[in-house]
């Protein structure tokens, strides 16, 4: 990272978790944009493997899991030269400051958490501590880096909010401790439905892999996801109100080609839906190639992708040590 521009640009945070195969959902409402602010901003990224285990995981499967979504953020154009990019738990002051936002956070504030009150239903044998002190975790994460902006989708809204009300909190009694973080709402934003239902978002723990087309899907896989999307009986390519998988498909070919939907509806005038499914799971298929392209490369040499999220790693822990060792010695530690 650039150390010298650094000063005067915002910082970036954001962070995912390696719980599944990225989707086109993933890729066009998130990690495209986290690539295109790399020149504007000062952005640090990560893969949230931390959080990933406040639910059950095969461990093996994981391990697996987290070296390939740190491939793929590179495969999409994540670069290191301009961002810090690295694994969550090799930068151990995540796990410090956390703790020390533990004992700040109440209870209460995390009971409110809708995501926790909807998992600990899904996952009722497992209501572990982790997992309700997830978003302090995650206020960690974001608060190490004297975050600015944190781009976020809808569901980890509630997140940053705690993670504001804590900074402030703690600003408050400790005096200057952290950087506020305000939520980021990109430019360009496409928020992906299920091709099986599209009323529903489109995502990576879908039980039927239908629904979803993964980023490293192979294109035979892909067209036929697309040829099987659901759709509606009219017939006409057209952005309307109740056409939710035109809609859906064609926010999705606008988002990998560029054209308007006044353009893709000229482009479709007169022709059948399986004419235009077609067209869209050949222009993804396009956008992806190189995205799969990349990350085989990366993935056949594994330890030149080991010193890549080591340096990440290194130079994160430079930048969070500051600040954790300035809130160690605030809250009334002793400074190593
Ligand atoms: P899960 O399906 O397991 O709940 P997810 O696929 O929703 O996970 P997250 O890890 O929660 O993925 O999200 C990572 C990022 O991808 C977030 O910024 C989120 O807003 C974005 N994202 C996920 N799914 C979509 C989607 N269908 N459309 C647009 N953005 C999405
Ligand atoms: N909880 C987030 C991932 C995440 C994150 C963060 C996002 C972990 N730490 C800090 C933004 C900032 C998720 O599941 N999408």
């Amino acid at each position: 990272m650039d150390n010298n521009n650094t000063e005067r640009k915002k910082v970036i945070f954001s962070a995912i978790q390696p719980s599944g195969m990225l989707t086109l959902g993933n890729y066009l409402g998130a990690l495209k944009n986290w690539v295109a602010m790399q020149d504007e901003y000062n952005c640090i990224y990560a893969i949230a493997d931390l959080h990933a285990i406040t639910v059950r995981q095969e461990p093996a499967k994981l391990r697996k899991q987290i070296i390939e979504t740190f491939a793929l953020l590179l495969a999409v154009g994540i670069d290191p030269q301009k961002s810090l990019v690295f694994i969550q738990s090799h930068v151990p002051q995540h796990a410090e400051l956390a703790w020390i936002l533990n004992c700040n956070t109440q209870f209460g504030e995390l009971g409110r958490m809708t995501q926790f009150k909807e998992k600990s239903q899904r996952h009722a044998d497992n209501i572990n501590v982790g997992l309700f002190a997830y978003p302090s975790l995650m206020a960690a994460d974001i608060l190490l880096y004297q975050a600015d902006l944190v781009p976020v989708g809808a569901d980890q809204k509630q997140h940053l909010e705690l993670t504001r009300d804590i900074a402030t909190r703690m600003n408050g009694v400790y005096n200057n401790l952290f950087t506020v973080p305000e939520p980021y709402i990109p430019k360009i934003g496409a928020r992906v439905m299920s091709l099986q239902d599209p009323t529903k978002k489109m995502s990576k723990s879908d039980d039927n892999p239908n629904g979803y087309v993964a980023i490293l899907d192979k294109p035979e896989d892909i067209m036929r996801k697309f040829k099987r999307a659901v759709t509606d009986s009219e017939a006409v390519v057209k952005y309307a109100e109740g056409k939710d998988g035109i809609n859906n498909l064609m926010g999705i070919y606008s988002a990998v080609t560029g054209r308007s939907f006044d353009q893709i509806e000229a482009e479709f005038e007169g022709k059948g839906y399986g004419d235009f499914k077609t067209a869209v799971g050949e222009a993804v298929c396009e956008a992806l190639r190189p995205v799969r392209e990349r990350f085989d490369a990366l993935m056949k040499d594994k330890a030149a992708l080991e010193d890549i999220y080591r340096e990440g790693a290194q130079a994160a822990s430079r930048f969070a040590a500051r600040t954790l060792s300035k809130v160690q010695k605030k809250v009334g530690l002793i400074g190593r």
